[in-house]
C-alpha cells in the first residue's frame, strides 16, 4: 500500500469535473484516504509549490493555484504514486496520452486539472503539508 497527495485545481473545480476525476481514480482501484476543499493563499500555494520557487512559472503557477477553490485528497493503493501519474498524463496536455484526466480536461500546461506527488519523498511532504493524522481516515 502507497499513498499520494492528489489535488484537483481550481480549472478541474471550475470546470465541473470533480466527480469525474474521483470516478477515474476508484475505478483504477485507487482509495481516498482523505478528502477536503479549500481556497489555498498566494503563501499557502507558494510553500507547497517550493521546489519550483526557482522556475520562470513560479508567479503564475501560484496564481492560479490560489485563484479559487481546490479539491485535496490522499490516494491510496498498490503503488498509488506512479498509477496517479499514469491516470493524470503528461504535464503538457499536447503530450498526454488519450484518456488521461490531463487530455481530457487540461486547458493548457499551467492549468492542467490535477496534481499527484512524483515520488514517496514528495508524497511524505505534501500529504504532511495539507492532512493531519487525525484527517487521515483510513
Ligand atoms: P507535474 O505537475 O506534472 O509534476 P511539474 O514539472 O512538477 O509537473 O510542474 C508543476 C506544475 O507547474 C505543473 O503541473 C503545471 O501546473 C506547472 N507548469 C509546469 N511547467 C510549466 C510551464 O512550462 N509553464 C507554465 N506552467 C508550468
Ligand atoms: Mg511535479
Amino acid at each position: 500500500m502507497e499513498r499520494t497527495l492528489s489535488i484537483i485545481k481550481p480549472d478541474g473545480v471550475e470546470k465541473n469535473v470533480i466527480g469525474e476525476i474521483i470516478a477515474r481514480f476508484e475505478k483504477n482501484g485507487l482509495g481516498i484516504a482523505a478528502l477536503k476543499m479549500v481556497h489555498l493563499s498566494k503563501k499557502e500555494a507558494e510553500g507547497f509549490y517550493i521546489v519550483h520557487k526557482d522556475r520562470p512559472f513560479y508567479g503564475s503557477l501560484t496564481d492560479f493555484m490560489s485563484r479559487g477553490p481546490v479539491v485535496l485528497m490522499v490516494l491510496e493503493g498498490e503503488n498509488a504514486i506512479a498509477k496517479n501519474r499514469e491516470i493524470m498524463g503528461a504535464t503538457n496536455p499536447e503530450q498526454a496520452e488519450p484518456g488521461t484526466i490531463r487530455k481530457d480536461f487540461a486547458t493548457n500546461i499551467e492549468e492542467n486539472t490535477v496534481h499527484g506527488s512524483d515520488s514517496p519523498e514528495s508524497a511524505a511532504f505534501e500529504i504532511g503539508y495539507f492532512f493531519n493524522a487525525f484527517e487521515l481516515v483510513r
